[in-house]
């Protein structure tokens, strides 16, 4: 097996911490794809299978405060970023217990209390967000950091553009992660971009950038941490470009009729749990024991999480209009936290219902 580096590593419980996190993602995703294929889960949904180093190492580097916005493919973002699998699940379900009470599924997980901004289906709709999430904290004057994460896929969209250059005009405190997995959806880099290498493009824009092997968890977290350290000490926006792969298809639905086997098998060489655990195991750092543990403790939170979504509930239709619209802090939106607000500023269970 081969391994991350050829390096002992020096930390082992850190080491090991991050094992737990990409396994965690992979075994959630594994789990949904289980439960999409017996129709439980709905609609859309992608997974980021091969691609966990990313996500798994540039949370390592960010504080509680500081603000994540994802793409569609965002389910071990939200785990790592702190809602809970139980969470993740039921909002797939449809159900109320979901972080969006079952009202985004699966490519729009949203939770504010973990700043976690989205689940964003619209390619590029992340960025222009994370911008004015960081120019709001430029404002305020707080030291908090906004990381995007988005597909190489979106840099051909105007406001990939449009953000690089408010960013760096205005020297705001954000971290771009362009998770290059080489294809979106069907369309392979080369075939649609005439410059290939895209922390160029962003350093077009003055914008510090550089490319990191985004299989190798530790090169991910050791990329992030100097990113992140230099964003939040006044440098301005920082990009980092994550050489990655997705295993799987786009979504659910797609043949893969635009890419070769061997080249999966190829990457699939270079997974990223693989690598780092075979690293482990060749310095005598995984016991046998240790990682079944981990597995085990693994299997067991998602068990608990499909349990919890599998007994939860729709919400009523009755229901349905609350959170539509904020309610008017003249209509006393803060003391009636649950009141539907109509775009005439009306408020009340009984406009819900209406
Ligand atoms: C503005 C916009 N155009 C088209 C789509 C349809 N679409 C959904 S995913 C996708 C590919 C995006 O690829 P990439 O950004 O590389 O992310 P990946 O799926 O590889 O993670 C496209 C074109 C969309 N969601 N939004």
């Amino acid at each position: 097996m081969s391994t991350v580096r050829n390096q002992v590593i020096r930390d082992q419980d850190h080491a090991l911490h991050l094992l737990r996190q990409m396994v965690r993602v992979r075994r959630l995703e594994e789990k949904c794809i289980e439960l999409y294929s017996a129709a439980k889960i709905r609609g859309f949904l992608h997974v980021y299978i091969g691609e966990e180093a990313v996500a798994a190492g540039v949370m390592e580097a960010l504080e509680p405060d500081d603000a994540v916005v994802a793409t569609y493919r965002e389910h071990g973002h939200a785990l790592l970023r702190g809602v809970s699998a139980g969470a993740i699940l039921a909002e797939m379900y449809g159900h109320a217990e979901g972080c969006c009470r079952g009202r985004g599924g699966s490519m729009h997980l949203f939770d504010a209390d973990a700043r976690f901004y989205g689940g964003n289906a619209i390619v590029a709709g992340g960025l222009p967000l994370a911008v004015g999430l960081a120019l709001a904290d430029r404002m305020a004057g707080r030291r908090r950091v906004t990381v995007c994460f988005f597909g190489e896929g979106a840099v051909a969209e105007g406001e990939f553009h449009e953000s690089m250059n408010l960013a760096a005009l205005w020297q705001l405190p954000v971290l771009f992660c362009c998770e290059n997995n080489l294809y979106a959806m069907g369309t392979a880099l080369g075939r649609s971009e005439s410059q290939t290498d895209i922390a160029l493009k962003a350093a077009g824009y003055e914008i510090s950038a550089w490319a990191v092997d985004g299989m190798d968890v530790l090169a991910v977290e050791e990329a992030a941490r100097r990113a992140v350290d230099a964003v939040r000490s006044g440098g301005g926006p920082h990009f980092l470009e994550l050489r990655t792969y997705r295993f799987r298809a786009h979504s659910m639905f797609d043949p893969e009729l635009y890419r070769e086997k061997t080249e999966v098998t190829r990457w699939m060489e270079r997974d990223p749990i693989a690598l780092l655990q075979g690293t482990m195991q060749a310095a005598g750092q995984l016991p046998e024991d240790t990682w079944a543990g981990l597995t085990a403790d693994v299997d067991a939170e998602i068990s608990a999480a499909v349990g919890f979504a599998e007994n939860g509930t729709p919400e009523p239709v009755s229901e349905l209009l609350r959170f539509v619209y904020s309610d008017p802090p003249d209509a006393g939106g803060a003391a009636n936290p649950g009141g539907a607000a109509t775009p005439g500023g009306g408020a009340g269970k009984e406009g819900a219902a209406g």
